[in-house]
């Protein structure tokens, strides 16, 4: 066969996105350096612009008891690889949605991870049943360099959409770029139509650069 196992059976995807190509095995890709859990010190929070205006924060017990799922799902590298047909295991975006409800105005998030590092994201997209904060990679915890004790996947944009050691969320009623989209990245970051840079972006895409 020589091929890599059929992807499109795993995944349902008939073909990757435009420029991508199958990456074997799981490459580690992030920006400095991996940080150390602290399972005393860990919380993780919503706040911004929520329904009852307070902060909701779970400590990292709390926040395991939450009701577990999963989720088959994609990632794809804006530098060109992906990693195709992981199950991921953990708290869908759309429970923390429920959980901890946005104030009628929100229109965008701020995924919030270890040192600062940010995402944001259309609250369409955060909300897309496929968007989960995950804790686990087929079954088995994720590895520190992975992003333990937790990261978002969001399968549909690009992998830097989806922080590792994410921390929070934020509600926000306008607009906002995260680490990447500040930083020459796509503001949206939609694969398929391969919105990789913020030079491509059209009027309305994003917030002013
Ligand atoms: N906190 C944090 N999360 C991050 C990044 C980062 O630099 N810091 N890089 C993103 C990018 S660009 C990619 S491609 C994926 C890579 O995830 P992996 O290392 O598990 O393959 O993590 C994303 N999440
Ligand atoms: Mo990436």
């Amino acid at each position: 066969m020589g091929q890599p196992d059929s992807v499109e059976h795993r995944t349902g995807e008939s073909e990757l996105p435009p420029g991508q190509r199958l990456q074997r095995g799981w490459p580690v890709t992030h920006y400095g350096p991996v940080p150390k859990f602290r399972p005393e010190r860990w919380e993780f929070r919503v706040f911004g612009a929520t329904a009852d205006g307070d902060k909701h924060c779970w400590n990292h017990e709390e926040f395991s008891a939450l009701p577990f799922s999963t989720v088959v799902g994609d990632l794809h590298c804006v530098t060109k690889f992906s990693m195709v047909g992981a199950e991921w295991g953990g708290v869908p975006a759309r429970t923390i949605l429920e959980l901890a409800p946005p104030a009628p105005g929100v229109s965008h998030v701020m995924v919030w991870a270890e040192y600062g590092y940010s995402a944001n994201l259309r609250l369409a997209d955060f909300a897309s049943e496929r968007s989960m904060f995950a804790t686990h990679k087929d079954g088995e915890p994720l590895t520190a360099e992975h992003g333990f004790p937790l990261r978002l996947v969001v399968p549909h944009l690009y992998a830097w959409k989806g922080p590792k050691w994410v921390r929070g969320v934020e509600y926000m009623s306008t607009d906002r770029r995260g680490f990447w989209e500040e930083r020459g990245y796509h503001n949206l970051g939609d694969p398929w139509t391969e919105q990789r840079y913020s030079y491509q972006e059209k009027p309305g895409d994003g917030p002013e650069l």
